[in-house]
């Protein structure tokens, strides 16, 4: 069913760092040709981090853990199609069983990345609990409480409720970092107020706290909050005002469920006039090579012991 591509396979089996990378935003993310772009661009930056990237996705039903160029092109070019199922938890058994094509969210690349033995994953930002429908909560918070793997993003969008979602953080018990920063960033914007429950600077510091929650015997995952880069960041006030319209729209609109994300996404990216896009590029390949900083000591703390 796990379906390694050799390079990934042969790090794994070698010990050498390893980065999950998810699909969602490929596929309902950011539209093509940017997607494909960006996620080359995020394996770049994971190299050059110093670690070994795996793309995750369900092609035919089979779970890939480290696309191929040709197999992120194909996945970039269905963007906005809707001919590949958005994969959370939930989703995947029904990817697998029925041999479809599926890009999974941040939760169904936890899962598939603890399956794979992966522990460091970057992205963007995760899901959250939704603005105005409380009991909209992404199955990403839910995986970040039972799934020991280390998430690297620059928080969650402010078209989420943040408050409330890092209310939810708490009750999940998952240990927000904020990587040189105080604050909880909110994506486009560097800080949304809300403070995190450690500050770290450095890749090693961040390496241990990983080891201890291991240590501990806590199956829960990490979550490492990146401010976006000072210079690819939007002006708070435009990016929140963006947020708001998009998430009252889609309530006019009776857009809800696992549509709601990639809607809204997309209506923003529109509001800006793609100006989201360039700090969403721009936050993610940073992301990238923090956690192949991260997965770097990790592995160097597992040879110190
Ligand atoms: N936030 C972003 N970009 C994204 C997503 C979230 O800024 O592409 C995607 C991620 O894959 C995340 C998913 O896991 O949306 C959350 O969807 P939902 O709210 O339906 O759980
Ligand atoms: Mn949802």
């Amino acid at each position: 069913m796990l379906h390694p591509s050799p390079q990934v396979a042969q790090a794994l089996a070698q010990g050498r760092p390893v980065v999950a990378l998810e699909s969602t935003v490929i596929t309902h993310g950011l539209p093509y040709p940017q997607n494909v772009e960006t996620a080359l661009a995020m394996e770049a930056a994971v190299r050059e981090g110093g670690a070994e990237p795996a793309t995750v996705a369900v092609l035919g039903g089979r779970l890939i853990v480290g696309l191929s160029l040709d197999e992120i092109e194909y996945l970039g070019q269905q963007a906005g199609a809707a001919t590949v199922r958005k994969c959370s938890r939930r989703d995947l058994p029904i990817a697998v069983a029925c041999g479809e094509d599926g890009a999974t969210t941040v939760a169904g690349t936890m899962v598939v990345a603890h399956l794979a033995g992966i522990e460091l994953f970057a992205t963007g930002g995760i899901g959250g609990v939704h603005r105005g429908h409380p009991f909209d909560v992404s199955a990403d918070l839910r995986e970040l409480g039972q799934t020991p793997v280390t998430v690297v993003s620059s928080g969650a969008k402010s078209i989420l409720d943040l408050p409330a979602t890092r209310e939810v953080l708490e009750t999940e018990g998952v240990a927000v970092i904020g990587y040189g920063a105080d604050e909880l960033p909110a994506f486009f914007a560097r800080s949304c107020g809300l403070p995190v429950d450690v500050r770290l600077d450095t890749p090693d510091q961040v390496a241990k706290l990983i080891a201890a929650r291991r240590r501990l015997g806590l199956s829960s995952g990490t979550l490492v909050t990146v401010p976006a880069p000072e210079e690819a960041c939007m002006d708070p006030e435009e990016a929140e005002a963006a947020a708001a319209q998009a998430a009252r729209e889609a309530d006019e609109q009776g857009i809800h469920g696992p549509a709601s994300t990639p809607w809204l996404l997309r209506r923003v990216v529109e509001l800006t006039d793609g100006r989201s896009m360039v700090a969403n590029t721009a936050l993610l390949t940073n992301n990238g090579r923090v956690a192949g900083q991260i997965a770097v000591a990790l592995v160097a703390l597992r040879q110190d012991v």
